[in-house]
């Protein structure tokens, strides 16, 4: 079927010489290392919102991007229509799965029973089009900020009506994802947080999400969806302050409201940098909680403070990705998911094509990099080494909380000012990875 990119082949690997722009240069899907496919490992996801749906406007101008597929109503048939150019993109590229909230695929009605049944409607092409090509969903979400109705919040709205709405969005978006075969769900916080703490009670806000977040745990049980739930950190746009700030945010309110075991986190990069992390920071704190599950790929630009989503292209950046996600041990229901739109004045269709086949050869490299810096094992020995001087048995028993501050003072007080310290060779390590790029 080539109905809506008819001069786009199917994507297939050429390998690093290829000067073709259509081709693979990293990414060989059928490539086994370590007994799994590339395919299997990176799991690389297209979404919905940004590739399909995203007339790329910005603040100060009109939409520029040519959707061939979309006429611009607000109709079934559009959006039908544009789930079948989803899926032929899917297929060309040869992407294995695609993420997107219940808006994005389905117009919202004029009532939320007009809106499930929209939804359902497009559903059954979904669901077709996903037989057709195999192309498998990550994960589903309910966009509960784009609404006027949702602008104080949707968990966490001061309006009860509000949240009560809310809930039931999330009670069909998570119905269809189940339907679909999804293998997660995303809870992203779009609007939950504030403007001004002057007109906001925070912890009654609080709790109220915590107790959103286990009514979907509960009906999660109920319906039987096997998927994972996560919840994805951003620290600000569109409210000031949002509450699922960054990774250890999250984790926190996980731990505080007793969900930590029912969440794991998606992590977007352009996310971390929003919080002042690298996104290497956010992954280990996720991982360090045996709590990483997703993550949004993407960058940010250095020289702009919003969330630009951009493709990622630099290999140091999806080097630090892979090296994480590996010694993670990999993804079991998460992927590499391209949270990613192009820029305005890449406005042509082919334009998408470009930006993930770069995105998914820039994850790749990194895979593999990452899998010879980790097989290389000097990164890992001078980690490992710099905390030598705990392997005694005094440092055990303090690891363990077998040692207390008097046992301490009864090892050092003998051996004086001993403490001599070593170089931490950052410089040294820092041109070690380079020597992998
Ligand atoms: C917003 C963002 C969302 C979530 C899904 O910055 O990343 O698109 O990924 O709601
Ligand atoms: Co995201």
């Amino acid at each position: 079927m080539s109905e809506f990119f008819p001069d786009v082949p199917k994507i297939v690997y050429g390998g690093p010489k290829s000067r073709n722009p259509l081709e693979f240069k990293h990414y060989n899907p059928d490539e086994v290392v370590d007994g799994k496919t590339m395919k299997d490992h990176l799991r690389f996801s297209v979404v919905y919102w940004h590739t399909f749906k995203n007339g790329l406007s910005d603040p100060f101008g009109l939409p520029t991007a040519i959707r061939p597929w979309d006429d611009g109503s607000n109709s079934v048939e559009n959006a039908q229509r544009t789930a079948r150019a989803a899926f032929e993109f899917l297929e060309k590229l040869g992407a294995p799965f695609y993420a997107f909230h219940d808006r994005d695929v389905a117009p919202e009605g004029k009532n939320l029973k007009e809106s499930n049944a929209n939804l359902d409607e497009v559903v059954k092409v979904l669901k077709d089009e996903q037989a057709r090509t195999g192309v498998k969903l990550l994960w589903g979400t309910a966009n509960l900020f784009s609404n006027p109705r949702y602008m104080h919040g949707a968990a966490t709205s001061p309006n009860f009506d509000v949240f009560a709405f809310a809930a039931a969005q999330v009670k069909k978006a998570m119905e269809v994802t189940h339907e679909l075969g999804g293998t997660g769900y995303t809870f992203w916080g779009g609007r939950e947080g504030y403007s001004t703490l002057l007109n906001t009670d925070m912890k009654r806000e609080l709790d109220h999400l915590g107790r959103f977040l286990h009514m979907a745990v509960d009906y999660k049980k109920q319906i039987g969806f096997p998927g994972t739930f996560y919840i994805e950190p951003k620290p600000k746009e569109p409210t000031k302050h949002q509450y699922d700030s960054d990774a250890a945010a999250c984790l926190n309110f996980l731990r505080t409201y007793d969900l930590l075991g029912h969440f794991k986190l998606n992590l977007e990069t352009n996310h971390a940098t929003l919080a002042g992390h690298e996104m290497a920071h956010e992954l280990e704190v996720a991982i360090g909680a045996n709590a990483l599950g997703s993550i949004d790929a993407n960058t940010g630009d250095p020289l702009l403070g919003w969330d630009t989503d951009q493709f990622p292209t630099s290999f140091l950046l999806t080097t630090q990705c892979m090296l994480a996600i590996v010694k993670m041990g990999g993804f079991t229901t998460g992927g590499v998911n391209f949270d990613a739109k192009v820029r305005r004045e890449s406005f042509e269709p082919i334009d998408l094509f470009h930006a993930h086949i770069g995105g998914m050869d820039a994850f790749a490299r990194g895979f593999k990099i990452a899998k010879s810096i980790l097989a290389d094992g000097r990164l890992g020995a001078f980690v490992k080494d710099r905390y030598r001087s705990w392997d005694c048995e005094l440092g055990r028993r303090a690891e363990e909380g077998e040692a207390s501050f008097k046992d301490l003072e009864d090892y050092i007080l003998p051996k004086g000012d001993a403490a001599r310290n070593q170089s931490g060779r950052q410089e040294l390590l820092e041109n070690l990875i380079n020597e992998f790029l």
